[in-house]
């Protein structure tokens, strides 16, 4: 593997959901091939689990880990041409150019605007940086996309799997804040790539991107969706077409005991409890976000391990 910026870097799903799932019994067995390699996280944004659980990842490989906080650094500058006379005080060429002399891999997070939907789309930050480094690149979330969170995920549902082809389903949730698509994004195209039933619940108005979410059946009735599923993944995204604004709040599309029936509850954390699921749901022994987040390390080791072998 190059670099991980969207799960179709991975090259057959299965096997290496497989492979992870063994590494998963024994994550130091590869612990000489990252030797006196080092891996360089960057974030532009906040973390829990992608920070501890990559360095983790890392750290079973036997790389050495270093972290920066970008707004710690100097404030960057991606276009190419300006006049650097105002805040940024560094341009990427160089940054990105000094610290692949630092690194053997660039880990990097940094989320959308959310007010400008080409420049998010165009993935300037991620994109400058597969561009300017001279090392490989994996995505810790990008403006559209958290690939290493999909991987957990699948892991996840194939763990836990009572049957051939499971019933998943992604469900909206009301959230306070405006957030990213990107969670629900990579989880849509990493479900098609699964041999799972899958359909994706929201209001009217929070249509993911159509070039992602394809022929996945779309029902405006929560309910009805979640009806008999084997897997319930609630997330909250800010509208698409609307760009980044908050269309609802409506209370009745956070995820309760009784809607969640049977079915396992996923949710990529942090969640707001009594938000956007009752405590009921957290509470109970149908949740499995703690394992979901354990899978967080073995996806960034799977992918790590995949970079190492080809470095
Ligand atoms: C991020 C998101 O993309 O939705 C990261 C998820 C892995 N989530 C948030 O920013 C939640 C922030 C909040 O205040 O609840």
């Amino acid at each position: 593997m190059k670099n991980y910026t969207t799960i179709h870097n991975i090259k057959d799903f299965s096997s290496t959901i497989k492979e992870t799932i063994e590494l998963k019994k024994n994550p130091f067995l590869f612990s000489e091939l990252g030797k006196h390699k080092t891996l360089v996280m960057l974030f532009f944004n906040s973390s829990l689990r992608t920070r501890l659980s990559t360095e983790k990842a890392a750290k079973h490989l036997g790389m050495d880990v270093m972290v920066l906080n970008v707004n710690d650094a100097w404030n960057l500058e991606f276009e190419d041409g300006t006049v650097m006379n105002l805040n940024n005080s560094e341009h990427i060429k160089e940054a990105a150019g000094v610290i692949s002399q630092y690194a053997d891999i660039i880990a990097v997070r940094a989320f959308p605007t959310l007010k400008n939907k080409q420049k998010d789309a165009s993935e300037h930050v991620i994109t400058s940086f597969l561009k300017y480094s001279s090392v490989p690149i994996i995505s810790m979330e990008s403006a559209t996309a958290h690939p290493l969170q999909a991987l957990a995920d699948a892991i996840t549902v194939e763990e836990f799997k009572t049957k051939e082809r499971p019933k998943v389903v992604l469900s909206w949730a009301p959230h306070p804040k405006a957030l990213p698509q990107a969670v629900a994004n990579s989880f849509v195209e990493m479900m098609q790539n699964r041999d799972v039933d899958f359909s994706v619940t929201h209001p009217e108005g929070y249509e993911l991107n159509p070039e992602i979410v394809k022929n996945v059946p779309v029902n405006y009735n929560q309910e009805e969706a979640l009806k008999d599923a084997d897997f319930v993944y609630v997330k909250n995204w800010s509208s698409y077409s609307d760009y980044g604004q908050i269309l609802s709040q409506d209370n009745n599309w956070m995820l309760t005991k009784e809607k969640l029936g049977q079915a396992k509850f996923m949710h990529c954390l942090p969640v707001r409890r009594n938000v956007v699921v009752e405590d009921a749901v957290l509470d109970s022994d149908q949740s499995v976000v703690l394992q979901q987040a354990n899978n967080r390390t073995f996806a960034a080791q799977i992918v790590l391990k995949k970079i190492l072998e080809e470095l």
